[in-house]
């Protein structure tokens, strides 16, 4: 049997195995708090409701031993617990749970122990199919093949899967496109009519103005407003519809490819940055969360904000409330991100390697990842190596590391840094791919790491 064949059977187990559940109480649902863990909770929500079991869902930061010893105590006797995007790294800590309860992991993280437990835990993972997580399929997207193993009709569920995919910035093929099984998601939403996916010229919401866009994108050069109406002008392209600035959606096909080629042609920009397999959700009629990029973004931010409950309810169709309470979440997101990205670049901290940024007391720690990845693409930037940290809520130290896209180094940072907290700290948690890797340790190993981190960098240059 193929890997995927192999998964899809262990998806098709699970799957019969949360219907056998005890339905006088309802199922439990854990996941993440990121996009990806949204739109998992999301499908197994919908799942679970169309074959009328009720659900909970509660949406953790991250899952650790403590949190989960202090979950254990809050279910009752005999229900029914999924987590999902989340309980692959701690699988071991249920060996202590009620023998009672059915406990379903369904995740996507590495590394993933393929320990029986006891047989009450269900553990699925699609890194024990060889099915690569970080790149062909998410936790959505796990959720998602459980689902349509239950009921195919579930296959409407796939844009949420493709969200979550996206979320986690799977989109690594060619002109930033999903592949894998992940790819497989969109021909299942294409059947249905649920999904387009062009290649287009691509710029992170483009509902925004044409100004707006260029003077946005991070990757281009522009230093002012008048720089970009010169350039809009001299390519002949309008920026404005009667006394109003026109939105970027405005532009014909003809006048996107002007502007990508001028782009290329006169500033040298990189055709990746523009040119982007474009995931387009076709029955949105929210015109802002049509671009299934900008869907995940807006859950993030519900995420980051801690209202994930609006999230879901989006995830979930609600277009009245929960439309209303994004605004106010996207209004909050921008304040905090602007406000952590001024202190940040006046606190920053120079090593002969790296940069370094202390967020302890400053910014929080579903924030630092963003803060560390935002200023990692700014242009004027000194191009070292960032890495940022503060404090969690059970007084750990996370740490968030980004290269810069402004430097040309061969490191992989997530190999890097669990190369060096096994020399640390080696039971703590660490991952990540080559430009983006992150870590929680113990405040009392912290400076030891970043020595440890910045001499191994000074090393490879
Ligand atoms: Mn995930």
């Amino acid at each position: 049997m193929t890997n995927e064949a192999s998964f899809f059977e262990a998806c098709q187990i699970v799957a019969e195995d949360i219907q056998k559940v005890n339905n006088n109480s309802p199922i439990y649902i854990f996941s993440h708090l990121d996009a990806d863990g949204l739109t998992a909770a999301s499908i197994l929500a919908a799942t679970i409701s169309r074959v009328d079991l009720s659900y909970h869902i509660r949406i953790l930061d991250r899952l650790e031993y403590e949190t989960l010893n202090s979950l254990k105590d809050t279910l009752p006797q005999g229900s029914t617990v999924i987590f999902s995007d989340i309980g692959t790294g701690v699988v071991d800590a249920f060996q202590k749970w009620d023998q009672s309860q059915e406990i379903f992991i369904i995740d996507h993280h590495f590394p993933a122990s393929k320990t029986e437990v006891s047989r009450n835990v269900h553990h699925l993972n699609s890194h024990f199919y060889s099915i690569d997580g970080t790149t062909d399929l998410s936790g959505a997207g796990v959720a998602y093949y459980v689902s349509i193993q239950m009921d195919k009709l579930n296959r409407n569920l796939a844009p949420l899967a493709i969200i979550g995919a996206l979320g986690d910035r799977q989109d690594q093929g060619n002109q930033s496109s999903l592949i894998g099984l992940n790819k497989l998601i969109v021909e299942d939403a294409k059947k249905l009519k649920l999904i387009s996916d062009a290649v287009s010229v691509w710029f992170f919401d483009r509902t925004r103005s044409v100004i707006s866009i260029l003077r946005n994108a991070d990757f281009l050069p522009f230093d002012n407003e008048l720089e970009i109406r010169a350039f809009l002008e001299g390519v002949n392209i309008l920026y404005k519809k009667g006394d109003k600035l026109r939105p970027f959606y405005d532009l014909n096909e003809e006048e996107c490819r002007r502007l990508a080629s001028e782009l290329i042609v006169q500033y040298g920009v990189d055709p990746n940055e523009i040119y982007k397999r474009d995931y387009q959700l076709n029955q949105e009629k929210v015109n802002f969360l049509k671009d299934a990029r900008v869907f995940a973004s807006n859950l993030n931010a519900c995420g980051r904000i801690q209202q994930p409950d609006v999230g879901i309810s989006l995830c979930l169709g609600d277009r009245q409330t929960a439309l209303r309470n994004l605004q106010l979440i996207r209004k909050e997101y921008s304040k905090q991100i602007a406000e952590n990205i001024r202190w940040a670049s006046d606190n920053l901290q120079e090593l002969e390697a790296i940069r370094l940024l202390d967020g302890r007391k400053t910014i929080n720690d579903r924030m630092i990842g963003t803060i560390i990845s935002m200023l990692s693409s700014k242009r004027d930037q000194n191009p070292k190596p960032l890495l940022g940290y503060t404090q969690t809520t059970s007084g750990k130290i996370k740490i968030s590391m980004r290269l810069s896209r402004f430097q040309d180094i061969q490191i992989d940072l997530g190999h890097l840094l669990t190369q060096v907290m096994q020399k640390v700290e080696p039971q703590s948690e660490v991952g990540g791919h080559a430009a983006a890797a992150g870590a929680i340790i113990s405040e009392r190993f912290l400076t030891d790491f970043i020595t440890q981190v910045n001499q191994l960098i000074l090393e490879a240059m």
